[in-house]
């Protein structure tokens, strides 16, 4: 193996101990019978941390080394992909009981060996192949080859002149003893005795019908791969002849066997391991039938091509070509700086060949071949949906023997599986082969950068991701690096969308990942919650989009076009630079509200009213004669029933009411009867007109300092009608039978209103009854900002 595996287990082939015995448990080994031998595997997992086997006969108990197993017919090896250790028995082996050629026996030791103690378990196993012997059979284990004939063989028709040669060297034999004499490539080597090639490790053994002959690879008197005369097309062979000999009185006994094998590495072609063998590995041989498989099963060429395997003949050569992902391959995940893989084949094939006379040989080929380490690269997929503004990423092609271990983000780790209460999600994708994982990470987490162009109105969102991967069952791990980006283009400040209502302007903004960029302003007020309550805007705000319905009248509106017909509102909102306060895009939307009566009380002190006199006016009487306290105050424009006031507050004979945190102007509509000129009608059961404005203190300006009113906010007005006489217009109770307001919640509690005369400024001092107070809140830029002490008791 070019990869040396390190599972903990090792062999022991060179030492002996003596040993207690113990019943291995059941499930922990299997034993079978092969066609040609005894196949034994016992988990990995029991055997501990050493093991080795021992072959038991009659005449003792033989370690199985590593020489010893070639020389003698087995085959040990530790295979940590299946998880076992395999021990293969030819039934020609050196301590395997024959009964005819039919019925092997095969006792055998495990011995497990660790620092405490060394337990042997002892096993037996009884084969009656059912495949009968052909007249040749040939095997080409991973460590030995291994030959046997069947013992009364017909003379063979034609004779070699090889053949001649060697038969005139066992004619100079001076013994009738056994003799064998190797021939490498032309050579004719030396002949020696039995024992002399047992010595030298090559076995020849006489079974019941039967004439065995063994030897490892790579002796030296067999021709193999380093001869270069020993490749047949392209492939390399190794090949050993011995004849067999022996001198009887007149006769020679001769036999030939020769072994060939393919001693091929195999080789990786996109996607398939490629095996190869000469046609002519035995010269005028015909192959008649090829079976092929893996891990020992021998499968027809027909069901082979079936399991996606290519059986091709080139330039005189057998290529057998397996995909990696057939059934039966065994792969695993390596790292040598990054992620690669390989795959482990136990091909096993077999070929049928026919001499000239129709004797068949039957040749079995054991082979061990991997691919070499092939890139493995997982894959990052970039799954991102923009709308989700969330990072979707897809670690994919994780082979099954890799794990995630952890996740880096931002130099963050996050070991795998995440806790509940992370704000990532990771899951696991499972699929036939392989294995991926979906991680999300949301836009506006710390981890992911943000980079926002104001040039090219682009703003990227950048994650990296640093994967933890782990190679089981080894747990060493890899890095992965994975980077993906979301960007979003013609990044502009939020637009508003707005439509007209009834009652007031409707604003609707959907939100976009990256509006956090900008601030939204009511005049020069950031638009909030409170702002919104204060100013009575209702506002919804989900994750969705923005609503703000902004009712007539309220704060932030601009009134043009003011006619007895209605007027034109106009409500601004601005979009500003979160970084620079720079404001950089506003909606401004005008809407026409037609109305029989309404009343707007400006920030500039300024009232102006329409108002309907079907009520106050006797009939047959005309608004354009309706006049305010100040009977010089008359309407700008009126019609039969109404009549359209703009006035300054502090004119007109207003009355002013200061309360503690209010201040009200009122001001009254009379109708003058024509025919009485300039005499007030105050009929007592006539219907009067209130108006009114009033403004929160707090907001208010210079109010009784200079000539100018400047008010924060605009104020709220309403028009009151009442039967009460005119009379008593210092009466603190006043009650309203029906009241014309500008917002809902202007509620007056009277009581708490003291009345004032209108004042006329500049009046410095008031004083208001109830105690002192005072005003504060003088805007920046005011002209000579002051406190007023107010007191009721100096006007
Ligand atoms: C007062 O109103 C009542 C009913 O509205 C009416 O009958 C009465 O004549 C009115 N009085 C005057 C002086 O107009
Ligand atoms: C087990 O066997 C090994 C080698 O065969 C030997 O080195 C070791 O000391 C033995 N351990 C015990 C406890 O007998
Ligand atoms: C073979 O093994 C079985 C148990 O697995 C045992 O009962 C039997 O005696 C053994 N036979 C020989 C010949 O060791
Ligand atoms: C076999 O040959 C070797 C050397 O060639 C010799 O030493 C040995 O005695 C021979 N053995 C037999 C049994 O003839
Ligand atoms: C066939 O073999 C010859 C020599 O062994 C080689 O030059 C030639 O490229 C081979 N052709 C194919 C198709 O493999
Ligand atoms: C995490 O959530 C899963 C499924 O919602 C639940 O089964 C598990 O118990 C939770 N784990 C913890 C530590 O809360
Ligand atoms: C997984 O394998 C099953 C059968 O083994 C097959 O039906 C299925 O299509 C495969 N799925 C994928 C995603 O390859
Ligand atoms: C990934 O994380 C590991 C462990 O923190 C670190 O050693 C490695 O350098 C990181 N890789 C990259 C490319 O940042
Ligand atoms: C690998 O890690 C797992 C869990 O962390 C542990 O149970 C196992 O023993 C480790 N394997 C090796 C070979 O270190
Ligand atoms: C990832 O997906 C998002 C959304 O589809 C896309 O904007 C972005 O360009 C993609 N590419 C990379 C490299 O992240
Ligand atoms: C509206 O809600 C979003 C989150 O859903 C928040 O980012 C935004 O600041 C909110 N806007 C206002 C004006 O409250
Ligand atoms: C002042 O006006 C506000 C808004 O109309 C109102 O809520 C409050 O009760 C008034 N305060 C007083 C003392 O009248």
């Amino acid at each position: 193996m070019a990869f040396g595996f390190c599972f903990g287990v090792a062999l022991l082939l060179s030492m002996w101990s003596t040993a207690e015995c113990a019943d291995i448990p059941n499930g922990v080994y299997h034993m079978e019978c092969r066609d040609r031998y005894f196949m034994i595997t016992v988990d990995l997992s029991f055997t501990g941390e050493e093991l080795y086997f021992e072959a038991v006969d009659g005449t003792g108990v033989y370690h199985i080394t590593e020489q010893y197993a070639a020389k003698c017919g087995y085959t040990v090896s530790v295979l940590p992909l299946q998880g076992h250790v395999e021990l293969r028995a030819s039934y020609f082996s050196c301590h395997t009981g024959n009964k005819d050629d039919e019925v092997f026996t095969f006792n055998f030791n495990l011995i497990a060996t660790n620092d405490r103690q060394n337990v042997t378990y002892t096993f037996n196993e009884t084969c009656s192949p059912s495949l009968p012997w052909s007249p040749r059979e040939v095997t080409c284990e991973t460590n030995y080859m291994e030959v046997s004939v069947r013992s009364e063989l017909n003379c063979p028709s034609g004779t070699m002149k090889d053949d001649w040669n060697a038969l005139k060297l066992a004619h100079s034999s001076t013994t009738s003893d056994w003799q064998v004499m190797f021939q490498k490539g032309e050579e004719q080597l030396p002949s020696m005795n039995l024992s002399e090639a047992r010595k030298r490790s090559y076995l020849f053994d006489l079974t019941d019908g039967r004439l065995v002959f063994r030897t490892p690879y790579g002796q030296p008197d067999s021709v193999s791969t380093e001869s270069l005369s020993l490749q047949v097309n392209g492939v390399p062979v190794e090949v050993v002849h011995a004849t067999l000999f022996s001198r009887q009185s007149w006769a020679v006994l001769m036999v030939d066997l020769v072994a060939a094998c393919s001693m091929h590495d195999g080789s990786f072609d996109s996607g398939y391991m490629v095996w190869e063998t000469p046609e002519e590995l035995y010269p005028s041989h015909d192959s008649t039938q090829l079976r092929v498989g893996l891990n020992g099963d021998l499968v027809e060429q027909p069901v082979a091509e079936e399991r996606g395997y290519m059986v091709e003949e080139h330039n005189s050569t057998v290529q057998i070509s397996i995909p990696c992902n057939a059934e039966g391959t065994y792969r695993k995940s390596l790292i040598t700086g990054e992620l690669y893989e390989f795959y482990i084949f136990h091909l096993y094939l077999e070929q049928i060949l026919m001499d000239e006379d129709g004797v068949e040989t039957r040749l079995r080929c054991q082979r061990t071949l991997n691919t070499p380490l092939l890139p493995r690269p997982v894959l990052t997929e970039n799954q991102t949906v923009l709308e989700e503004h969330t990072f979707t990423v897809y670690l994919g092609d994780v082979p099954t023997d890799v794990k995630l271990a952890a996740v880096h983000l931002n130099g963050q780790e996050f070991t795998v599986p995440f806790t509940n209460a992370s704000r990532y999600t990771i899951t696991q994708v499972d699929l036939n082969n392989t294995h991926g994982y979906t991680l999300k990470v949301p836009f506006d987490d710390p981890a992911v950068i943000q980079q926002f162009s104001k040039e090219d109105a682009v703003l990227q969102y950048r994650l990296d991701i640093n994967y933890t991967l782990t190679v089981l069952p080894e747990n060493t791990t890899f890095y992965h690096m994975g980077s993906v980006v979301a960007v979003f283009t013609d990044v502009s400040p939020p637009a508003f969308a707005a439509v007209c209502s009834e009652s007031g302007i409707s604003f609707k903004l959907d939100h976009r990942p990256f509006d956090y960029l900008w601030e939204i302003l009511i005049g020069s007020d950031l638009l909030t919650s409170e702002l919104a309550a204060q100013h009575g805007y209702i506002m919804t705000n989900n994750s969705q989009s923005l609503l703000l319905d902004v009712p007539l009248f309220t704060h932030g509106y601009e009134y043009k076009d003011v006619t007895l017909k209605g007027f034109s509102g106009t409500f601004e909102i601005l979009v500003r630079d979160r970084e620079t306060s720079e404001v950089q895009s506003s909606t401004a939307k005008t809407c026409p509200f037609p109305s029989t009566e309404f009343i707007m009380c400006s920030t500039d002190g300024r009232m102006t009213v329409v108002a309907d006199f079907s009520l106050a006016i006797p009939s047959g009487g005309v608004a354009a004669r309706t006049n305010l306290v100040d009977r010089y105050c008359g309407p700008k424009e009126a019609d039969g029933t109404r009549a359209l006031f703009s006035f300054p507050l502090n004119s007109c004979g207003a009355t002013v009411k200061l309360g503690r945190e209010n201040v009200t102007y009122q001001n009254e509509i009379l109708y003058t009867k024509k025919t009485q000129n300039s005499k007030r009608v105050a009929s007592d059961n006539t219907t009067r007109v209130i108006i009114q404005c009033t403004y929160p203190v707090a907001g208010l300006h210079r109010l009784f300092s200079v000539y100018r009113f400047e008010s924060d906010t605009v104020g709220y007005g309403s028009i009151i009608r009442t039967t009460q006489p005119t009379a008593g217009l210092q009466s603190p109770t006043v009650k309203p039978t029906a009241a014309l307001k500008t917002t809902p919640a202007a509620t007056r509690r009277r009581a708490q209103v003291a009345y004032l005369p209108a004042l006329h400024p500049p009046a410095r001092y008031i004083k208001v009854s109830r105690g002192e107070f005072l005003f504060s809140g003088m805007r920046k830029g005011a002209q000579g900002s002051m406190q007023t002490k107010v007191d009721a008791a100096q006007i």
